[in-house]
This record gives structure tokens, sequence and C-alpha cells, in this order.
């Protein structure tokens, strides 16, 4: 009866519109007859839901019954934004509820426009994790996400009329969220603060308790992969009190300090921080709870799934293996030894090899103020265990010794060394170094494009690659998921790629290198037609949403020039806004006829900045104020327009990547690790004006030179020029009259603000850590060329064309094998039918 009761879901139209109407009924208990937009969306997300999770119980069947090696990546930050469009892609059901909506009197777009992001992360480092699961389940890899349910996402931006970024919650929990499943019966206990006492029996081992003790509740999203019956498993894990409250305060009259300790509870996965790299100096000691909360939970669970098989632990190596997304669970690396010690009753070297084959670390940047470090007095007051371990770490640990023989073999004397390469900064207080913790407890580390792996391995870690040996330290390119980089988002440009190709999109979004066919096709006249149209219309689409969110009218006729990322210093948004205030300049000087020869230009930012991030704060006032005085400008109006779009998100983002011409990539050299949304814009036939730095350099390899627009100082030079601003300033009105004329006039108050701009006009008459005063010379004359290039249309259509088509390595399905093959050791499983 069980197996003949089964229901199957393949839906055709009418099997879509029964199951809306009925999650109507029953899920959501309305009335079918007077649902609005946000009611369909809600009984479509149910409807899809179902079939995502009979593909879910499937995967996580197989993998109990066919045990095989599995990797778990281990996220403070999963940036998915929406998921129905994506989960009916994947399950290959769109045709079938774009029309299953239609005949219940609503449009997919409409509907698909009431989801709000999934926003649980900053920018890069969580926009990966989340393509990299999605990489994963089409792959058919055994590969589970762990991370926290922030209950506030990234802070919704709002700009004040004075040009200054507000920020505001996110509660993008309020109405439900219908992709999670609430895990009641998946619980484990976290312990804080409270006493370690080491046991006087030669074991090393220590008893921890008292403190406070939390519960980790698990809620599970249904991750699809495209084309596959693969539904992998994100674990997010929400903090809630152990007791409801104390009951002996309760009793006692103290009803304030009852509630207390729950509050104290929930608060650990209230809210998602907001700062990326920024300086954490003042650690927070939330953030450790947050970072030791969530790596606790996520080991206990892999450990009990482990133990189900009865594999001895030494074994745990070839059923297990975790990658650490950057430093933020690098606490798992002594939480694994704690358990092994303490409660598994291993040894000290044994359990150390084992936690030195389970661990991979990816270092995803080589600034110095943005490794992390973490007080020694916090980390002995909120884990003392993990502090002695640390500690032990330091002086036993086999691989590296530090302290001990193979070390001072090695190094006879070199105190120097040893100081720079100690896991504990001394100073006031001392300080663990994070990064360090990583690369000694892991079995190999890598960067995440080819420059910055060079840099890891010749600056940040050089001493741990000496001692080591190179082989541990490599390289895995980041990646993009072409189904939402370009499929979701570029519908019509899809369309004509796999009409022009011959191929089903199944086939060419699961092997992008494919694209490579459409060369050809850049020589012939009718198909750059129906390229540079599609263009066109993913413009007015753009305009479209900017006119009914902002009201503003943009014209559409210009070339679109788009750059969207955090605000921060290193990536140089203000060599942009000066350059845009120098282009206005010109066109002030020229006169009408001449004018008339230049091809109009928008330029769009988005982003959002630290809280605290006074100066990238500041820089958003001057565009949103430049923008103010270039926009009502009569004379220039039709040749310039500025946007500053409030509120950047990953929606926002599927809008503004595919209507871009160029998008800008302009950071110092040597800054940007990686980048992952210049893969996204030369995906959608947007040419690249970069510098020579991150994954730029391998979409120029891939692309050629000729179609991507370079400028600045390479990397080598960066240290030098840092010297010459420091020892031998020259004055900016000889160096580069240019900028001093533009610096000149915002100072002197042309946009408004007499006075505002001027710490952020001091970073760059000062020490100019970020080299402006060096590369804008050449950024000018790199911003000329492209605006050469742009009037020969057709040259340009054909460099775009060139640009798509080489974009195959940048798929994220050929990093996550990478890192399936190179690094965790393991291999897809296909999925059997329950
Ligand atoms: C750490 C400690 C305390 C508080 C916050 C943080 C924190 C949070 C987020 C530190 C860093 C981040 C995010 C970093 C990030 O997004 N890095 C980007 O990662 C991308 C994926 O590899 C790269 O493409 C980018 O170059 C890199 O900047």
């Amino acid at each position: 009866v069980w197996k003949e009761s089964m229901r199957t879901l393949d839906k055709d139209v009418n099997d879509v519109t029964k199951s809306m109407v009925t999650h109507v009924q029953t899920s959501l208990a309305r009335q079918p007859y007077n649902i609005d937009n946000l009611g369909a969306y809600q009984a479509a997300a149910h409807s899809a839901r179902d079939n995502l999770l009979i593909n879910w119980n499937d995967t996580q069947m197989t993998y109990t019954r066919k045990a095989p090696k599995r990797a778990y990546y281990l996220s403070l930050e999963f940036l998915m934004g929406r998921t129905l469009d994506n989960a009916l892609l994947n399950l290959g059901l769109k045709d079938q509820y774009k029309d299953g909506v239609k005949k219940l009197g609503f449009s997919i777009e409409d509907i698909l426009d009431q989801e709000r992001d999934a926003a649980l992360g900053n920018g890069g480092l969580g926009r990966l994790a989340a393509c990299y699961l999605d990489s994963s389940a089409s792959q058919e890899l055994p590969v589970w996400g762990y991370g926290l349910r922030y209950k506030y996402g990234i802070f919704q931006q709002l700009i004040s009329p004075a040009g200054d970024q507000l920020e505001a919650p996110d509660p993008w929990l309020d109405n439900q969220n219908p992709w999670e499943l609430p895990r009641l019966d998946v619980t484990y206990e976290v312990r804080f603060y409270g006493h370690a006492d080491r046991l006087d029996d030669g074991t090393g081992r220590a008893i921890w308790q008292g403190g406070q003790e939390v519960l980790a509740q698990a809620y599970d999203v249904m991750i699809p992969g495209y084309g596959t019956q693969t539904t992998n498993n994100l674990r997010l894990w929400e903090s809630k009190p152990k007791r409801g409250f104390d009951l002996n305060s309760f009793n006692a009259g103290n009803y304030e300090g009852a509630v207390e300790s729950s509050n104290s509870a929930a608060a650990i996965t209230s809210v998602l921080y907001p700062n990326d790299h920024t300086n954490f100096t003042v650690g927070k000691e939330l953030r450790l709870k947050q970072q030791y909360f969530w790596t606790a939970a996520s080991l206990a669970d892999i450990l009990r799934r482990f133990k189900n098989l009865g594999k001895p632990m030494n074994e745990l190596p070839d059923y297990v293996a975790i990658q650490l997304n950057d430093t933020h669970p690098t606490l798992a690396i002594p939480e694994l030894m704690r358990i092994l010690i303490d409660e598994e009753d291993l040894r000290w070297d044994h359990a150390w090899s084992i936690v030195t084959n389970v661990f991979f670390y990816t270092n995803h940047t080589v600034l110095p103020e943005a490794l992390e470090k973490w007080p020694v007095p916090m980390i002995e007051h909120v884990l003392p265990r993990h502090m002695q371990i640390i500690y032990d770490i330091r002086t036993t640990d086999d691989a590296i010794s530090l302290a001990d023989s193979s070390f001072k073999k090695k190094y006879p004397g070199d105190r120097d060394r040893l100081a720079r390469m100690s896991l504990i900064e001394e100073g006031m207080p001392k300080q663990v170094r994070m990064a360090h913790l990583a690369v000694i407890g892991s079995r190999k580390v890598n960067g995440v494009a080819e420059l910055h792996s060079d840099l890891v391995r010749t600056t940040i870690l050089k001493d741990f690659v000496d001692f080591e040996g190179v082989s541990k330290f490599g390289n895995v390119t980041n990646g993009i998921t072409p189904r939402r980089w370009l499929d979701q988002c570029n519908p019509e440009l899809s369309a004509l790629i796999s009409k022009t190709l011959k191929l089903d999109k199944s086939v060419w979004l699961k092997d992008l290198f494919k694209l490579e066919g459409l060369l050809p096709f850049a020589e012939d006249a009718a198909f750059r037609k129906e390229w540079a149209a599609i263009k066109q219309r993913n413009k007015e689409r753009l305009a479209n949403y900017v006119q009914t969110t902002l009201g503003l009218t943009i014209r559409t006729d210009a070339m679109f020039d788009v750059q969207i990322k955090r605000i921060h210093e290193y990536k140089r948004q203000t060599l942009n806004i000066l350059g845009v205030i120098h282009r206005y300049f010109t066109l002030k000087n020229m006169s009408a006829v001449e004018r008339k020869k230049v091809n109009p230009r928008v330029v769009f930012f988005a982003g959002k900045a630290a809280p605290a991030y006074f100066i990238a704060k500041l820089t958003i006032r001057l565009i949103v104020n430049v923008a103010r005085v270039i926009n009502a400008d009569p004379d220039t109006k039709d040749y310039l327009q500025l946007y500053f779009l409030p509120d950047y998100s990953v929606s926002l983002a599927e809008v503004l990547i595919p209507a871009s011409d160029i998008s800008q990539h302009i950071s110092t050299a040597g800054t940007e690790a990686s980048g992952t949304s210049n893969m996204k814009f030369c995906l959608n036939g947007g040419l690249l004006l970069g510098t020579v730095d991150g994954a730029n350099i391998e979409i120029a390899e891939e692309v050629g030179e000729s179609n991507v627009f370079f400028f600045g100082h390479l990397t080598p030079a960066v240290e030098d020029l840092r010297y010459q601003h420091l020892y031998h300033p020259v004055p900016i009105e000889q160096k580069c009259p240019a900028l001093a004329h533009v610096i000149n006039q915002v100072s002197a108050g042309v946009f408004g603000d007499g006075g505002v701009y001027e710490p952020l006009l001091n970073t760059i008459r000062q020490s100019d850590y970020y080299l402006l005063t060096d590369d804008f010379d050449s950024y000018i004359a790199a911003l000329a060329m492209v605006d050469e290039a742009y009037l020969d249309k057709d040259e340009w259509v054909k460099k775009s064309i060139r640009t798509t088509a080489k974009m195959g390595k940048f798929s994220s399905d050929r990093a996550i094998v990478e890192y399936a093959e190179s690094y965790w050791n393991i291999e897809p499983v296909t999925i059997q039918k329950s």
C-alpha cells in the first residue's frame, strides 16, 4: 500500500494548477478565488517544493545506502538570492509553471518578483558559496553546506536626501520561508564560557564544564542540481535557549533575569555581520560566539553521521572532507581536536593526523588588515578549552613543530621566523592568527585566482611554503553558475545561444566550453544584429526597473557603464567617480558641435558600505551628489548620466548585469583576490574595463587582450610606489594635474557639501595607499579607448560575442570538479529513485 500510494509528481500544466490550488487551500489556508500575486507565489513555491522534497529524500537515502566520501562546505555566508525560478529551472518545470500560473490568471514574472532575496552574505565570498552548492548538485557530488540561519540578512540600504547611506534591518523571514524545513529532531548543545580542567593522567585530556549551554537547531534548505535527481542539503543552524528560561530565577521573582539568558541564546544567530574585509581589531564577542556555535553544531552533526557508518575514527578522512570558506570556521580545527581527545580518548598525535587530513582551507584575501585575529583573553574567556588546545598545537604539532626540534633543526636560532609563523601574535593583547591555524590544521590550502594564489604563496604564507613545501598550496580559480548568471538572468540571450549552437541549453549549460561554437558567428551580420538587439532590450528592462522603483528616466541609447560591488577603498569606486567628474568637465568645456560627436554614456553604481566604514560611506555620498548636479545640467545631461542604485542585491545584479556594455573592476593591482562579477558581465557579453588583478587576468587570457580594456600599474610595482608616496612624495598638481583639478573642484564645493569630502580627498592627497594618483591618467586613457571602440558598433558587438564565447573556464562546475578531484577526493553519486 505504501508503494502504491506514493505520489508521482511528473507535472504537466494541469498538475501544476491543481497542486497550486490545493496548496492555497491547505498550506496557505486561503480561498482560491481571491489570491493576490503574493499568495500565488507562495502556492507556486509550495508546489515546487513538493518536487524538490521527493528528490531530496531520494538523494539522502542514496547517500546513506552507498556511504560515499562526502564533502562539507562550511561558510558563514550563503548569498542565495531568490529560489523559485532556479528551482523550476533545475527541475525542468519552467514552462509548465509559466503556463500553469497563466491559466490561473497570473504572469510568471510577477509571481517570481514576489520573492524576497535570501541575503545571508556580504558579497563575493557568500555568493561563491551559493554558486558552489548549485554546481555540486548539478555535478551529482555529495556535498552539503553548513551555515547559520540569520534572522536578519545583510542590512537594507537606504539613501538619505543628503546622500548618506542609512541601514535598515532585513526581516527576510517575515513572510514565511517555504524553502526551509525546520528539523525539530536535529539539535545539539553548544557550550560557552565555564572552565576547563586538565586531567593529570598524561593524556592531555581535560574536562570542560559550566558556563552557558545553547541549543543549535537545524533548518534544511534543498539544493537541486540542474538536470539531475541530485538534491543536496544546506543545513543552517538557529540558536535557541536550552530551556525556555531559567526557572530558578523565574520563581525567585526575577523575571527579567529569567528571560535574559534565553535572549542571549537567541542573539547568536540574530544577524549577519555586515563588515567584509574591514578592521575587526575590536574583536566582537558575539561574532566569535557565532563562529563557534556554527562550527560546533556542524562538526557534531558530521561526526554523528560518520559514526552511524560504524567505522573506526581513523577512517574519518576516508569519509569526510571539510572545506573552510576563509578563516571564519577555523575553530573547527581545535573543536575536532577537543572531541577526539576529550570525548573519543584518542592520543594527541593520532587526533592531529586525523584532523590534518580532514580540513581544507580557502583563502580569500591578502590584505593584511583583513586577516582574522582574535584576542587570546577573549578566546580564553569564551572557549577556555580551545585556547588550551591552540597552545598545545603550538608546542606539540608534529607537522610543523614550530617550537621544537624539527623547526630548530631546519632554522637554528631563527627567532624572527618563529615569531612570524607563530599561532600567537605578541602584543597587547596577544592575538590568535586564524590563517596560521587554518594552514597548519589543513590538508591543503588554496587561493581563488592564479595571481592571488601566487601572492598567498609568496607573501602572507611564504614561511609556511618554505617549511611545508609548495605542493600543499594550490589554486582553484573561482567560478559562477551559468544557470543563474546566464539562463535565468538573460533568457533571450540563452535562447539565441541554443538556437545558434543547435544545442539544447541542457547541454551547453553543463559544458560551458560549448560556447566557443559562437565564435564563427561573430562574423555573421544577422547574428550580430540579434545579439545587439538583446542587449538593447536588456537595457530597456533595466530602465523600466529604475523608472518603476526610483521614478527616474534613463536614456537607453547610451553606453551602459556599470560598477557594482561592496564599496571599499581597494576597489576604487573613488577612481571611477573622479573619472566621471573629469568627463563632466571635459564635456562642459566642449562646444555644442563637438559634444554632438560624443557617444552618450550612463554610469551606474551600486553597492553597500560597512556601516562603520566612514570613508566608504563618504564615497557613496559623493556619487549621489555628483549625480544630482550632472543629471540636472542641460549642457551635459544628453551625454552623461549618473545613477547610484540603492540596496544592491543578487536580484538587482540579475537585472543590471545583462544590460551592461562595459563594467569596471579597477582594484589596485594585487588587492582583489579574484572577483566574480567580472565573470558574470563577460558571460553576458559585457566588456571588461579593469586593472591587471585577480581573475581579470585569466579572463583576458581566455578572451584575448584585444577584447578587454586594461590599465594601471602592475602588482610588482605597487610596493615601490607606496614607498615613494611615503618617502618621496610629489604634489598631486605636479604628478597628475588632471586629477588635481577634479579634486580641487570637489573640495571647492562644486557638488555642494562644502568641506564634507575632505577626509575622502585627503586619503588621496596624503598616503594615497590605493594609488589613485599613479593610475588616474592611464584610467582616463582607457576610458577614452572604450569610447573609441564603442563608435565602431560592429566591432564592439564582435568583441561582445567573442567574450561570451570564451567564458567556458569560469563555470563554477569546472571549479567544483577541481575541488572534488584535487582536494576532497570525492566522486559523483547517481541517485536511485525510491
Ligand atoms: C570576518 C571577521 C569578522 C567580521 C566579518 C568578516 C568577514 C566577512 C566577510 C570578512 C570577509 C568577508 C568577505 C570577503 C569576500 O567576499 N571576499 C571576496 O571573495 C570573493 C570570492 O572568492 C573574491 O572573488 C573577492 O575578490 C574577495 O574580495
